[in-house]
């Protein structure tokens, strides 16, 4: 076992059980909700996915460890800790080897689940292909990530921040497969339909489980998008969300944000301009994911390698 790898109690006993583990992000609790209501979502989905029978593992970068599972103080301590850095795989030699405070990305996450045994994480939205990349260059680490790194990601789709076509050529072009839930399309996070259909429409765990499996057994390393809409009735009207996205896209550019500031500025500013009413259905959709999540998780686990 990696040196670096430090369980919490509850994850340990998991493993010594052989029991369906999930891995959480951290960045979403220290720099893609504010406080309280971030710590509240997280201990609720780490409960979500005990109640479906599987073992939460939020990870997070803590005095020179990778924690897998957190107690209710570190918890805290990320959604509460000025200092929290964004950590992505770049980022992950600097933070332990200098014993700083860090939050995972989809990225660092996939990292550390795979380190750890871990085939399943739970999220809200992934990072992708930002608008105007051919001149910026902004691409999200956690698109690369996905090609390379074996862990399924359960999320709502991505923010129309993103330029979602070109996230999704950029996904097929590094074999990365989309798979939906319940649905054609791939949701755009907020909505329930970006106006893009995933690859390939899966609405049970047992067939996600066998997709997830054929593909590893295949030699085919790399992760999977599990695409998850949020539920109808949390979702939020496409055309508010759309006027508030090109509202804070332009603040963004007029600021010159950019660099790992781009996501949680655009995030942020989404969240203070729908008055709040974003964040509850960011809540909603994660906990949506945690569900599906546990599920993957339970059915993989009764089809091991
Ligand atoms: N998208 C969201 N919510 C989030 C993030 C993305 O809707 O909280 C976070 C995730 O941790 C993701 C990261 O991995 O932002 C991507 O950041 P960047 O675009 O800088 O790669
Ligand atoms: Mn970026």
């Amino acid at each position: 076992m990696h040196s670096f790898l430090s369980f919490s109690p509850e994850v340990a006993a998991a493993r010594a059980a052989g029991k369906a583990i999930v891995a959480l992000e951290s960045t979403i609790i220290s720099h893609g909700m504010p406080y309280p209501q971030n710590v509240q979502m997280a201990r609720e989905v780490e409960q979500i996915i005990r109640d479906g029978g599987a073992v939460p593992a939020t990870v997070a970068i803590i005095d020179g460890k990778i924690c897998i599972g957190l107690s209710p103080e570190q918890l805290e301590l990320l959604a509460t800790a000025p200092d929290a850095m964004k950590v992505s795989r770049r980022d992950l030699p600097y933070v332990l080897s200098q014993a700083k405070l860090g939050a995972t990305t989809v990225a660092a996450t996939m990292i550390c689940a795979e380190l750890a045994g871990i085939e399943v994480f739970v999220t809200g939205g992934l990072g992708g292909v930002h608008r105007g990349a051919e001149t910026s260059f902004d691409i999200s680490a956690d698109l690369q990530e996905l090609a390379r790194t074996s862990v399924a990601v359960v999320c709502a789709g991505v923010k129309s921040i993103l330029d979602i076509g070109l996230t999704l050529e950029y996904l097929e072009t590094h074999g990365v497969p989309v798979v939906s839930a319940g649905q054609p399309g791939f949701p755009a996070f907020f909505t329930r339909e970006s106006g893009y259909n995933a690859d390939f429409q899966l609405d049970t765990a047992a067939e996600q489980a066998a997709f997830i499996r054929t593909k590893w057994e295949l030699g085919l390393n790399g992760g999977v998008v599990v695409s998850n809409p949020v539920p109808a009735a949390d979702a939020m009207p496409k055309a508010e969300i759309d006027a508030i996205t090109e509202q804070a896209l332009n603040e963004a550019a007029q600021r010159g944000i950019t660099g790992k500031q781009v996501t949680p500025f655009l995030l942020g500013r989404i969240k203070d301009l729908t008055a709040g009413r974003s964040l509850a259905t960011n809540i909603a959709l994660v906990k949506h994911n945690a569900r599906v999540g546990a599920a993957l998780a339970c059915a993989l686990h009764a089809h091991p390698a």
